[in-house]
């Protein structure tokens, strides 16, 4: 949104008379990638998605409502009733046990706010196949030792986690849904019932879902209806090899255990451009997120130009947690008019941030006006 000479000499005087900055309307928009709705649902069954607008996240919408939260994939067509939805335990060494959703669901209790990220989550305009939900449901440990499956069940085995799912895949998505965990993956993994103290809808994996906290949103399996105990040497599920490349695993995996846990490493981006006249002089705040990583960092540095050094950015408090993401923003005077690509690093050593040292989630803005 530009303003008219006429506007921006008001909003300047009011600005003066205040002796206060003022923030101006709109954002520069991120430029490049491919220009997608947002926060609105589009295409049908495997395909459909919605991305969620990060520009709206703010200290007072931290977490995503449930109707913009991003989708993957819709509900398979041919998806069950789900009122008498089970799932399916079995397995090497366990007595096949039904997992009944409503008896879940009336165990569910708070699972605390976690950010889910698709690990193909590559759209530079928006990045918005990533948001943040208050969950709740039953561990999986606790879901396990219902179905008479108690703590020793880890002895050389991997639990796999399937899903009801489509019957053909799309040309951007394979069909059939499962992950192979080894079993320290799953200690805070839980199955879901309801999404921000509503029930879970369809998209998002009705009646149940997997959610393990910090992992790529592939193994976030949606309507959960089998949970299998496989022997050590199992094969990767096609699930697992779709995403491999996304989850940066080691070339050639090819059972479940050459698989490395598909964690979100420490990453950062813009999340908008705002334009503030501060003292009667145009300047523009970046606002952005921090997320991923086992533990919390704000050694964060900003790069506007190649041609212009690193520097920390202005405010980024330490995050108190890395289940979620953190709001950091940082002001910026260009010295010039033109295309720049705002880009992110994190100058801890000790902190893994594949994605970030490949650029991954660099914006690119045209600054008209300055
Ligand atoms: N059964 C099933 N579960 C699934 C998928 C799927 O296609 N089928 N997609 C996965 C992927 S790739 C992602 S990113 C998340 C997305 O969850 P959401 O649509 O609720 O945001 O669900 C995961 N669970
Ligand atoms: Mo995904």
């Amino acid at each position: 949104m530009r303003l008219s000479r006429r506007e921006f000499l008001e909003v300047s005087a009011a600005a003066a008379i205040q002796r206060s900055d003022a923030r101006l309307p709109g954002v520069v928009p991120f430029e490049g990638g491919l220009d997608v709705p947002l926060g609105r649902r589009i295409g049908r069954g495997l395909d459909t998605r919605l991305f969620t607008d990060l520009s709206r996240v703010d200290a007072s919408r931290l977490v995503t409502p449930a109707a913009d939260f991003f989708v993957r994939t819709g509900p398979p067509d041919r998806l069950p009733d789900i009122g008498p939805w089970t799932i399916d335990v079995h397995g090497i060494g366990v007595k096949r046990v039904s997992l009944a959703a409503t008896d879940l669901i009336e165990r569910t209790r708070r699972m605390g706010t976690f950010l889910m990220e698709c690990a193909g989550n590559n759209n530079p305009r928006d990045f918005g196949l990533m948001s943040v939900a208050r969950w709740s449901g039953v561990s999986v440990a606790d879901a396990l030792a219902g179905a008479g499956i108690g703590p020793d069940r880890s002895h050389g085995k991997r639990i796999l986690v399937g899903g009801f799912d489509h019957a053909e895949g799309s040309s951007t998505s394979a069909a059939g849904a499962s992950w192979i965990f080894a079993v320290p993956d799953l200690e805070r993994a839980f199955l879901a019932t309801a999404m921000n103290d509503e029930p879970l809808t369809p998209d998002h994996g009705a009646p149940v879902r997997l959610i393990v906290p910090r992992w790529y949103g592939c193994a976030c399996i949606k309507w959960v209806n089998t949970i299998e105990l496989v022997p050590d040497d199992v094969a990767a599920t096609s699930q697992m090899t779709e995403f491999a490349t996304r989850t940066h695993q080691p070339r050639n995996a090819r059972l479940a255990r050459d698989f490395t846990p598909a964690t979100i490493e420490l990453a950062a981006t813009p999340v908008r451009v705002e334009r503030w006249l501060r003292n009667g002089r145009l300047s523009y705040r970046v606002v952005g997120i921090v997320w991923g990583g086992s533990r919390p960092s704000n050694a964060l540095q900003i790069r506007f130009d190649v041609r212009e050094p690193w520097v920390p950015v202005e405010n980024c408090p330490l995050p108190q947690t890395t289940d979620a993401w953190s709001l950091w923003t940082h002001t910026w005077i260009p010295q010039r008019t033109g295309r720049f690509q705002i880009v992110l690093r994190v100058v801890d050593p000790s902190v893994a941030a594949r994605r970030l040292d490949l650029y991954f989630y660099t914006r690119e803005v045209r600054i008209d006006e300055i």
